[in-house]
């Protein structure tokens, strides 16, 4: 009898045993399940960085397609192709062409958009009676302005650009413009000899500042006056499509100096030489080939 006790019990261990393997090989799959449930809330945390990333890889795309556009080489390499070409230059088509791609920027309210940032002072600009900052940033952020309105142009119709009026051999507005005022209530335009009548003491300043200084004070005022109307009032002046031809001129004039004084570029620094509220810095847009357009 002891036997078969001694026998069932240990068929009873072996049982026991095998019982508790079992349960013991059910806790460790119940341990990885629980970390499963662990890693639920894991998961969770996974499905947020997975939106996370989400946003960011549409982010990134768009990032690409708006920001990085005008700061990378994508923007130079197309519109390379880019001629400005003098008011005079131009064929009734292109004439067409420009008004109508003006107009579709007014409607779609881009225009006006534009308009209003040259109406905000805080983008020192404008360096008549200012600091010695906004001297050394009106050419490079007119340039950078032209620009962000001319690539507008273009996804209207990539033919146009921005045509430069030549006040010194162009006496008078552009008769193409004379019932053209974009966004612009008047002009009183004066006599064509009031209009300047050289560039020579301007080009012939050696040392940055002291040639915009004679450009904006010089020329770019006085034609805006010349002008009158809303091309007389900072605030207003963009409204006028003849705004950005005269800024092209002005530009040119740059452009053209700069050939001759590869050295001497806007004594811009830190912050101040960040074009906002675009990213272009002075130093990028010192170099035409980086914005993609050239005159004729
Ligand atoms: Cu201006």
């Amino acid at each position: 009898m002891n036997i078969v006790y001694i026998i069932g019990g240990i068929i009873v261990a072996i049982i026991a045993f095998i019982i508790l393997r079992l349960r013991g090989g059910s806790q460790r799959s119940t341990t990885p399940s629980t970390p499963t449930i662990s890693t639920t809330p894991t998961t969770p945390l996974t499905p947020p960085p997975v939106s996370t990333s989400t946003p960011t890889t549409p982010a990134t795309p768009s990032t690409p397609t708006t920001t990085t556009t005008p700061t990378t080489t994508p923007t130079p390499a197309p519109s390379t192709s880019i001629v400005r070409k003098s008011t005079s230059a131009l064929s009734s088509t292109e004439w067409d062409n420009f008004k109508v791609a003006v107009t579709t920027l007014i409607s779609n309210g881009t225009y006006g958009q534009l308009v209003a940032i040259h109406s905000n002072p805080a983008h020192r600009m404008h360096g008549t009676s200012r600091p010695p900052v906004n001297v050394e940033r009106f050419l490079p952020w007119h340039r950078a302005y032209l620009h962000t309105l001319e690539k507008e142009l273009q996804n209207v119709d990539n033919s146009v650009s921005i045509p430069y009026w030549d006040w010194i051999n162009d006496r008078g507005i552009p008769p193409e413009l004379s019932s053209f005022l974009g966004t612009a209530q008047s002009r009183s335009p004066r006599g064509p000899s009031s209009l300047p009548g050289s560039l020579t003491t301007i080009n012939n300043q050696s040392a940055y500042t002291a040639f915009t200084q004679e450009l904006e004070d010089g020329p770019h005022n006085s034609v805006h006056g010349w002008v009158g109307g809303d091309m007389g009032s900072l605030p207003d002046a963009p409204g006028d499509p003849l705004f950005w031809m005269h800024h092209a001129m002005i530009d040119k004039i740059w452009h053209d100096w700069q050939q001759t004084h590869p050295g001497e570029v806007p004594n811009l620094s830190g912050i101040d030489a960040t074009m906002d509220p675009w990213s272009e810095t002075a130093s990028f847009v010192n170099d035409l080939q980086n914005l993609g357009y050239t005159y004729q």
